[in-house]
């Protein structure tokens, strides 16, 4: 039985100034792509394939939402990134480049890859042409699986490529090839192009990241929300990706959107935890719920549920509507801030990438797995629904009003006039209203 490194979630104990003298070391010796290594030979090209092998797409781009990266990687190539699904076999085939003076018949070429994921000798036969040699390694399985209902994240995978001259009583390491492999639990669940789910690269990146070493499904969404709670979680690229970035309002809501802006909405962040654990082929039934507030009251359409914090001053409506007491204008600039007289919005819950987000809401997209809610968007989570009324300030009801009526400046133009104008009129009382409870898988 093999020794299982879980590469990050129990890293060995090693002193903080050594780990980063390694990161320095490793960060400066290990270029981006395949290719050579003070050698005299050259990797050219370099093939993935295999059963296990998982179609990945690149980040979505306007010209091409859902585009294949093709598993095959070329001199002069960035570095390529494939994933397989755990325990499968990954096969390689690699065209190498090397001195015709340093080639001769008979020659042997095999890989010698990590955790021993190593590819086996075979005899080569070199096509000369002028002063270089190629060698054709032919698709070959590795050695071994990757390690069965495993979560593995290679950056890179590295192989040493050797050859030998002598039948393979001796071996010279000529080249190496540093790829990106992304290793998922299980097969990912089929792609829904048409609702914005596919194999992404970030998802991937993401999961396999935060995942890394994780054994069971109830390990991978432990440590896949982990990344949620500090609210920065970033693309393949590094881009942090924000709830309403800048409190715009957002048409993107789905997954790849998301990816593609790095701003989304709650159903967007709904769906990036729920995709990013169906790529490890985790589903769970019902697991999307959406909170809806009702629609409308006697008073006027309801705007939705205040999230926290808001400061609320004298009720001054109280005789118009006596439900939703407050009134308030909505600030022209800042996307539906409340800005007196009886009610102000203040910075209150920070949501993903924006620690002052939107706080108006018609409905909420949440997730839940196994018995918890989980609020990707505030990357928090809930025992019950009670507790998310705990977030809310209280419930606004659209209304219009002059400003004369009630002498206040409600569009900020610096001057009170007989003018009709939209308002919030709002109740403070979180359980004012309820909301409304959905569940479905997707
Ligand atoms: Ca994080
Ligand atoms: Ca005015």
């Amino acid at each position: 039985m093999r020794t299982v490194i879980r590469h990050t979630a129990h890293r060995p104990p090693i002193s903080a100034s050594l780990y980063l003298l390694l990161l320095v070391v490793a960060a400066s010796a290990v270029p981006a792509t395949a290719g050579n290594a003070n050698n005299d030979a050259e990797v050219v090209r370099m093939e993935f394939s295999g059963s296990g092998r998982i179609l990945l797409r690149s980040d979505p781009t306007p010209e091409a939402p859902f585009s294949e990266i093709e598993p095959i990687w070329r001199r002069g190539g960035r570095n390529l990134s494939v994933a397989y699904a755990s325990g499968s076999v990954p096969v390689l085939s690699v065209t190498i480049e090397l001195p015709a003076a340093a080639a001769q018949q008979p020659m042997m070429v095999r890989g010698i890859g990590p955790d021993d994921l190593s590819f086996p000798a075979v005899a080569v036969k070199p096509e000369f042409n002028g002063t270089v040699a190629t060698l054709q390694y032919p698709a070959r399985q590795a050695l071994r699986s990757f390690e069965p209902s495993m979560v593995c994240t290679y950056e890179p995978f590295t192989v040493q490529w050797e050859t030998s001259t002598n039948g393979g009583a001796t071996w010279t390491c000529r080249a190496i090839s540093r790829n990106t492999v992304y290793v998922t639990l299980a097969r990912p669940v089929e792609e829904q192009p048409e609702v914005g789910y596919a194999c992404i690269e970030s998802l991937l990146a993401i999961s396999c990241r935060d995942a890394n070493g994780a054994t069971t499904e109830t390990e991978v969404i432990g440590d896949v929300w982990q990344d949620f709670k500090d609210r920065v979680v970033q693309t393949v690229s590094g881009d942090t990706l924000a709830f309403y970035r800048h409190k715009r309002v957002d048409p993107q809501a789905t997954t790849a959107g998301l990816l593609f802006t790095k701003s989304g909405v709650c159903y967007a962040w709904a769906h990036l935890l729920i995709d990013l654990l169906r790529v490890h082929g985790i589903t769970r039934h019902n697991c999307y719920v959406l909170l809806t507030a009702p629609a409308a009251t006697a008073y006027g359409p309801v705007d939705g549920m205040l999230m926290k914090n808001c400061q609320f001053g004298n009720p001054s409506g109280a005789d118009v509507c006596p439900d939703f007491p407050y009134v308030a204008a909505f600030d022209p600039h800042r996307t539906f801030d409340l800005v007196g007289p009886d009610v102000y919005s203040r910075p209150g819950l920070p949501a993903q990438g924006e620690p002052d987000p939107v706080a108006l809401f018609r409905d909420h997209s949440i997730v839940f797995l196994d018995g918890v809610y989980y609020d990707p968007s505030y990357g928090r989570t809930y025992s019950s629904l009670d507790e998310f009324y705990n977030y809310i300030a209280g419930w606004v009801v659209r209304s219009q009003a002059n400003e004369l009526a009630v002498n206040y400046d409600l569009n900020g133009d610096g001057k009170i006039e007989d003018r009709m104008m939209t308002i919030a009129r709002v109740s403070n009382d979180a359980h004012h209203l309820a909301l409304s409870v959905t569940r479905s898988d997707y």
